[in-house]
């Protein structure tokens, strides 16, 4: 039975990978923060078949303890401050946990692994790092141009990982996910904030919504179609990094449409209130990604269709919502 180790572990996509890599038959250690995480207890109900372990991205000595105690095949690191917008109001630590923490887990790694190391690695790369776009769309190379504090650390973990491939042999892999949503996405987050408050509308528990940039595009697949490609980035012969898209860009504007006509709402003008505090200092305005090499190489592809993700999750918090009616 093969092990994995998750960091992020109480995340959308760490909760999805877990039931993944589960459902192959893995043994799945994830990595909980804290002291008394609240997610942590969350998770042990949820998915009970995960192992829990205590460390943090900004402690080496937990790491390597969290690595000496699962003795994992893959780890998976998808730990992270992952609001772009926090970002900008907590850059040293965004830069200590995203960006550090990745050359702190490599480190890990290659000392629990020893010179014959066999633990392959996944590092949660991001579109952010591509910022203000220097072609459309991109691809694995694409200059970076990061926007945000996330997007540069996230620069630093993605070439600290090609650096310890190519310095030390280190099985590697880099994954540049654009964005991926679900019906377990945090509320923080535009596509799932939308959602929500289109149901509570539509339930008339609330009658409007504040929101930023309406005209930003995004490069919207299914969390549950990315993690596979996770997954199978560490099954090849040989570690590369991987562009995880669907091809197709949408505005904010188009998903709050779309949404809050699933939610059974006609006027979605009517309800949206434009809220400067939701702006960013500086701003991603189109992501659109190139996954031709995934497709070629591992065989992947998403499989959940834009209507049906929006669909899914607006009627996940319909429910939710009704049950607190309830
Ligand atoms: P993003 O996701 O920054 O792309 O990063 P987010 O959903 O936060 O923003 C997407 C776009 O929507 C605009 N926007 C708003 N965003 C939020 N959160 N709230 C609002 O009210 C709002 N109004 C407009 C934003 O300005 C932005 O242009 C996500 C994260 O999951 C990262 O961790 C990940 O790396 C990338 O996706 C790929």
């Amino acid at each position: 039975m093969p092990t994995a180790l998750i960091t992020g572990i109480t995340g959308q996509d760490g909760q999805y990978l877990a039931e993944a890599l589960h459902a192959k038959g893995y043994r799945v250690v994830g990595v909980v923060t804290g002291q008394r995480n609240p997610h942590a207890e969350t998770l042990a109900s949820g998915l009970p078949f995960v192992e829990l372990v205590g460390g943090d991205l900004a402690d080496l000595p937990s790491l390597i303890a969290a690595l000496e105690y699962s003795q994992p095949d893959e780890v998976y690191n998808l730990g992270a401050i992952s609001y772009v917008a926090l970002s900008f109001k907590q850059a040293e630590l965004t830069a200590n946990v995203n960006g550090l923490g990745v050359l702190r887990l490599l480190e890990a790694i290659r000392l629990v692994g020893g010179p014959d190391n066999p633990i392959r690695f996944y590092q949660a790369s991001s579109s952010e790092m591509f910022g203000k776009v220097r072609e459309t769309p991109q691809n694995e190379l694409t200059p970076l141009h990061p926007r945000s504090p996330y997007g540069s650390a996230k620069v630093f973990g993605h070439h600290t990982t090609v650096n310890y491939r190519e310095s030390y042999g280190l099985y590697a892999c880099s994954g540049i996910l654009f964005n991926h949503e679900s019906p377990r996405r945090g509320l923080e987050f535009v596509t799932r904030k939308v959602t929500n408050a289109a149901a509570r509308i539509a339930l008339g528990l609330q009658d409007e919504v504040a929101l930023g940039n309406l005209d930003a595009k995004r490069d919207w697949g299914f969390a549950g179609d990315y993690v596979q490609a996770m997954h199978l980035m560490l099954q090849q012969d040989e570690p590369d990094d991987y562009v995880i898209a669907t091809g197709e860009a949408r505005s904010v504007r188009e998903f709050v449409q779309l949404a809050f006509c699933a939610a059974g709402i006609d006027n979605w003008e009517r309800h949206v209130r434009i809220d400067p505090r939701f702006f960013r200092p500086a701003e991603v305005d189109l992501l659109v990604g190139d996954a031709t090499k995934a497709r070629r190489v591992l065989g992947w592809a998403p499989e959940m269709p834009f209507e049906n993700l929006v669909a899914a999750m607006v009627a996940h918090d319909l429910e939710v919502e009704r049950r607190k009616l309830r």
